[in-house]
């Protein structure tokens, strides 16, 4: 018996890496009785005669898991956002990193195709990337052709085990492949992958980077808030719980309450107007969601 980590499942199979090398199990534990199905990112106990018949016998406890895309022990998100083709969505970026924030994986975030800007676009970026670190978000603006920048991604990723989101065709499988050309990840031209609204990464696999275990994923495909609750929204914006306790009200949603040291934030400058404004739509949203049973 020995320990691994499942890299990749695919058509019933789980290859799990050990050691530095991989093999193909079946899943044949009694976690079968328990309703519980092994998912890429999970240490696994397992059984191996041979790199083809091997089977898994028990999984370790997680320490979190994703159902889209299906992933566990994730460290960080590495949030991919491109500058331009498709434009840069800083209200997308936001999502993203809620959706993040709420599992509590720590974010970083790349913003991709920096080679294809004129000089005003490129400020806007630094602007952003100004904004965004102010919040305690570390941002790199990208270029697959720029060496500099993914050696700076690169650093980002070593020792820890790390999932890519981000919109199709923003260039996620791109940077992978430039980091390390051995993967050649399947990517696609931008109208194409746009056009039929389709992922052209489909499957999770664990790709073995700079001593860094990184899941190229189609996305989360579910970009809904699907279970995070009201109350749960304002700690999913940092710049946010960083002045909650001058609020008036403790349990303040910074949204009507008097005296509230976010509104004032935004007012005075010290908090991003188009970071309040998303929040406000996303509680919105969160308050339209049809009650489910
Ligand atoms: N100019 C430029 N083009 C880029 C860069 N990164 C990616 N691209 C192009 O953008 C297109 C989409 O890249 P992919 O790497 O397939 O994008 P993806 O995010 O993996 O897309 P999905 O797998 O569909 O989610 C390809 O045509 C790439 O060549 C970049 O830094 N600069
Ligand atoms: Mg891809
Ligand atoms: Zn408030």
């Amino acid at each position: 018996m020995a320990t691994g980590k499942i890299i990749k499942s695919l058509s019933g199979f789980y290859y799990v890496l050990h050691d530095g090398e991989v093999y193909q199990c079946r899943g044949r534990g009694n976690f079968r009785k328990k309703k519980v199905s092994p998912l890429v990112g999970d240490m696994v106990e397992f059984k191996a005669d041979n790199h083809e018949e091997g089977y898994i016998l028990s999984i370790h406890e997680r320490k979190n898991e994703f159902v889209r895309p299906p992933i566990s022990n994730v460290d960080q998100a590495l949030i991919v956002t491109s500058a331009i083709h498709p434009d840069f969505n800083s209200l997308l970026l936001d999502r993203f990193l809620v959706l993040v924030e709420a599992k509590r994986i720590e974010p970083f975030i790349v913003i991709s195709k920096m080679d294809q800007l004129d000089k005003s676009l490129v400020e806007e970026m630094e602007t952003y990337k100004a904004q965004y670190e102010k919040i305690g978000y570390p941002v790199i603006l990208s270029a697959v052709n720029d060496s500099d920048s993914m050696d700076e991604i690169q650093a980002h990723l070593a020792g820890r085990t790390t999932v890519i989101a981000g919109q199709s065709g923003v260039g996620k499988s791109s940077l992978l492949n430039s980091i390390d050309p051995r993967l050649s990840i399947d990517t696609d031209e931008i109208s194409e992958s746009l056009g039929r609204g389709k992922h052209t990464t489909r499957h999770v696999e664990l790709y073995d980077i700079s001593g860094g275990l990184v899941a190229d994923t189609p996305g989360f495909s579910s970009l809904e808030f699907g279970d995070l609750e009201l109350e749960q929204l304002p700690e999913c914006f940092p710049e946010f719980v960083e002045v909650q306790n001058d609020c008036k009200f403790r349990g303040c949603l910074h949204h009507k309450e008097p005296k509230c040291a976010v509104k004032a934030g935004v007012e005075n400058g010290g908090i991003s107007e188009h970071r309040y404004d998303h929040y406000l739509q996303f509680m919105q949203e969160i308050q339209n969601r049809k009650p489910r049973y």
